[in-house]
């Protein structure tokens, strides 16, 4: 279902993300972002969201939470880089700070 993206695609779906804050990674084919909320309570609440668009999609973030902040990175491991899931999820998380 999901494939590699292409130059064409990656033009198209990441570089309104990258003017949003995301960015790729040097040492794989991924996008991360760091967000940061007001409370910890905000950025759970958040996190919380976020999964359960990510579960019903079948497609999970890598990420971590300290207190207020998050870092994701998003990847499609079934196909070993960015799909257009990452693009997809990526504006979710935007649309649901
Ligand atoms: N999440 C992400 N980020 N990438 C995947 O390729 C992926 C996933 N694959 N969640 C799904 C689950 C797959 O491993 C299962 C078997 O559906």
């Amino acid at each position: 279902m999901s494939e590699r993206l292409s130059d064409e695609g990656r033009a198209l779906l990441l570089e309104p993300l990258t003017k949003n804050g995301w960015s790729l990674l040097e040492d794989r084919d991924a996008i991360a972002k760091t967000f940061r909320f007001d409370n910890f309570v905000d950025a759970f609440g958040w996190m919380t969201r976020v999964a359960l668009w990510a579960e019903k999609w079948n497609h999970h973030p890598e990420w971590s939470n300290v207190y207020k902040t998050v870092d994701v990175v998003l990847s499609t491991h079934d196909v070993g880089g960015l799909s257009a899931l990452d693009a997809k999820l990526a504006r979710k998380m935007d649309s649901l700070v």
